[in-house]
């Protein structure tokens, strides 16, 4: 299989993209850009003190999540700081040269390192970015699990970066565990009904960078999927592009530099008996300027049971939507078997249901 390179330095300078980033015209981003969606903010500092206007707007909140499973988490308490400090150590790290940044290169059937050559990629639409990825837990062995990495594949010129992602990492945690209180009282379950279900997480970062594109409406920055995921924490610079396919039409979601827009991943949706929905979504790129998110993905640990907790069965009254499956189960078939679109978690369930064969 062709390996193509993709520097970032070389390609925005391009005024024809190559073929392998030129996606069919029904998937191309239109033209004419999309409508704005309104998801609910959420105040999680005030729900988690029981402000009453915070958990006031928890309706709505519900209302989301059972259609479309997008919305936004503010006074979330991440110090903007620490935020200013993680995009320039994303910047750092994309202004390295090329080589530099293969040194982690991502490996075929690896879900950690560089990926910017996109060798054994399902398909041939390739998106317009480059990515670093790393795991991290809350598990007291996962104490220094990122900053050990940095300096494990880079070297120790790279501890300072591990340090602000190890940092980075551990409040995304915490805030992911929040947000479980925040949807479990959403499900009519008490709070930290969620929580013990993530205990001992295996959970990954990750850093998306999509260079300025001279034909953006010829490709993608990151092609239309749902998370296989639990929950992602996404933040996304000023530039915008994320979008989200709801109501027959894409939208696109408002960048708002004081929030994380959060959504519901597959894996969750089965926690909750399919009641909170894993949506469809993408990110555009621009003309003129790069585009970065870093995106964090809740995941249970790999043995972990995903079954619907009894009391949400009770008040469901709805017989189980999924089959009992492990987060190490749907991983490895999202990477050996299907690409992560709209169908995977029924393919995936199909696959359970047939005895798991090929
Ligand atoms: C990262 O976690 C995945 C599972 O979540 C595991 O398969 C992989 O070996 C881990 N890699 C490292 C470098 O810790
Ligand atoms: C690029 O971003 C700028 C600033 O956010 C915006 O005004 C412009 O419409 C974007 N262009 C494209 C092609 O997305
Ligand atoms: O490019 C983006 O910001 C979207 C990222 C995303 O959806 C993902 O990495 O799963």
């Amino acid at each position: 299989m062709a390996t193509l390179v993709f520097d970032a330095a070389v390609l925005s300078r391009k005024d024809d993209i190559p073929p392998q980033f030129v996606w069919p015209a029904d998937e191309a981003p239109s033209v004419h850009g999309v409508e704005e969606i309104a998801v609910p903010v959420v105040h999680i500092a005030g729900f988690l003190a029981g402000d009453g206007a915070a958990t006031g707007g928890l309706r709505d909140l519900a209302a989301a999540c059972e259609k479309h499973g997008f919305f936004q988490v503010v006074n979330h308490g991440v110090d903007p700081a620490l935020l200013a400090k993680a995009y320039r150590c994303c910047d750092a790290f994309y202004a390295l040269p090329l080589a530099e940044k293969q040194r982690a290169q991502r490996r075929l059937g690896e879900n950690h390192g560089y990926a910017g050559s996109f060798v054994g990629r399902f398909g041939s639409k390739l998106p317009w970015k480059e990515t670093m990825s790393f795991n991290c837990s809350a598990a007291p062995e996962g104490a220094r699990k990122v900053v050990d990495y940095f300096v494990a594949v880079l070297g120790e010129e790279y501890r300072d970066m591990g340090e602000v992602w190890q940092e980075y990492c551990d409040e995304m945690t915490r805030l992911a565990l929040d947000v479980t209180d925040v949807l479990a009282a959403c499900l009519g379950l008490g709070r930290g009904a969620l929580r013990g279900f993530f205990a001992g997480d295996a959970s990954l970062m990750r850093l998306n960078h999509s260079p300025p594109c001279q034909q953006p409406h010829l490709t993608l920055g990151t092609g239309p999927h749902h998370d296989p995921t639990s929950l992602t924490l996404l933040h996304q610079d000023d530039v915008g592009g994320l979008e989200v396919f709801t109501g027959g039409a894409w939208r696109a979601v408002r960048p708002r530099g004081d929030a994380f827009v959060v959504n519901i991943g597959d894996t969750f949706s089965a926690l909750t008996n399919g009641r909170h929905i894993s949506c469809l979504h993408r990110a555009v790129v621009n003309s003129s300027l790069a585009r970065r998110s870093l995106t964090f993905f809740l995941n249970p640990q790999l043995d972990r049971p995903v079954a619907p907790p009894a009391e949400l069965l009770a008040i469901d009254g709805r017989p189980r939507a999924y089959p009992d499956f492990t987060w190490r189960e749907f991983l490895e078939f999202t990477q050996k078997h299907y690409r992560s679109d709209w169908r995977t978690l029924d393919a995936f369930a199909a696959w359970i249901n047939q005895g798991r064969k090929g």
